[in-house]
């Protein structure tokens, strides 16, 4: 979805692009005067065109914020701050206009006098004035540079039935996304393993049709208020409201992921209330440790059993979500 957003020089590497490509132009004539005049002219016209050219691209290619999907949205403002970037993007129009303004008032000086020296001293001036205001927006360029990458490496969300997996950090979100698909998420004993949602797939065939669910791993959320949360938990909260149609919360009674039960549940009823209209299905993880009475599905993620009957569950869940 991102993958074409350009790639933004910051305003050093800007300028010597710009001057690189100058460098190459050599005009000709037989009078050596008219020679020396034509090359600093097409010179100074290149220099301001690739500047603007460039200004102009980065503002112009980027995904404008507002057409995006809300979950895009919202995964912008946690991780880069969309006023800031909206600011960025409007800091760098300025200085494509401004750099504009500086060639096109120079121009026609240019060509009118046969002075080379003269010509020599307007063409350092120019130069001088445009690189002055590209590096006055360096600190825009370097933020857009910044966005456009964490942008590259979001998750490939697709406008399916989807599934997302929350619960406590530890308790197995990740394990059960590979449980239930190709996908590979980084699995480990320690709290906020996972730090980005990861996307993963599961489809099954029934009659003719062929049904497929888009499955969400988050970060691990705690049991505390909103404003408390900070930023790896923003994304699973995000993913929450924007793209769950039925929520797999795991438990993991045996506590090995190093918070208690009575925690793990007071944040399943928090997100219960607020997340009212998503299909739940409750899992009690590591059955291997610990099996409980309750009427939760018991799974085991380091065996895989009892995940037929979460991936049953899910199916069931298929068409009130189409
Ligand atoms: N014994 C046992 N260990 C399990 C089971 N499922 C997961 N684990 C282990 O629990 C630890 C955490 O698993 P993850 O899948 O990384 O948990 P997570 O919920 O994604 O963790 P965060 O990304 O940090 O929130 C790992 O050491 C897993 O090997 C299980 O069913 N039984
Ligand atoms: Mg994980």
């Amino acid at each position: 979805m991102f993958k074409n957003i350009p790639q933004v020089l910051d305003a050093e590497q800007l300028i010597e692009r710009a001057l690189s490509k100058t460098r190459k132009i050599q005009m000709t004539d037989r009078n050596a005067d008219y020679r020396a005049k034509k090359t600093i002219i097409a010179r100074t016209e290149s220099f301001s065109t690739v500047v603007t050219t460039l200004l102009e691209k980065y503002v112009k290619d980027f995904p404008s914020i507002e057409t995006l999907p809300s979950f895009y949205q919202e995964l912008i403002d946690i991780k880069i701050d969309t006023n800031k970037l909206k600011k960025s993007l409007g800091g760098i129009d300025w200085a494509r206009k401004t750099c504009q303004m500086i060639y096109s008032k120079q121009a026609r000086s240019l060509r009118k006098t046969k002075n080379v020296d003269f010509l020599k001293q307007k063409q350092r001036e120019i130069y001088g004035r445009i690189s002055s205001v590209v590096r006055q927006v360096n600190k825009e360029l370097v933020l857009l540079a910044k966005a456009e990458n964490i942008m590259r490496r979001f998750p490939d969300i697709h406008d399916i039935p989807t599934v997302v997996i929350a619960g406590y950090p530890n308790v197995g979100k990740s394990s059960l996304l590979r449980c239930l698909s190709k996908a590979k998420p980084k699995i480990a004993q320690y709290p906020f393993t996972t730090k980005e949602i990861h996307v993963g797939h599961i489809e099954r065939k029934e009659r003719y049709e062929i049904k497929r669910f888009q499955l969400i791993d988050t970060p691990g959320l705690l049991d505390r208020p909103l404003e408390k949360k900070n930023d790896i938990e923003k994304q699973a909260i995000a993913a929450l409201t924007h793209l769950a149609d039925v929520i797999v919360f795991i438990l993991d009674p045996s506590e090995t992921c190093g918070y208690n039960l009575m925690d793990q549940k007071n944040l399943l009823s928090q997100i219960k209330k607020m997340f009212k209209s998503s299909v739940f299905i409750i899992v009690e993880n590591k059955v291997d440790f610990k099996k409980t009475r309750s009427k939760n599905l018991k799974i085991c993620c380091e065996t895989s059993e009892g995940i037929d009957a979460v991936i049953d569950e899910i199916f069931s869940n298929y068409n009130s979500n189409n």
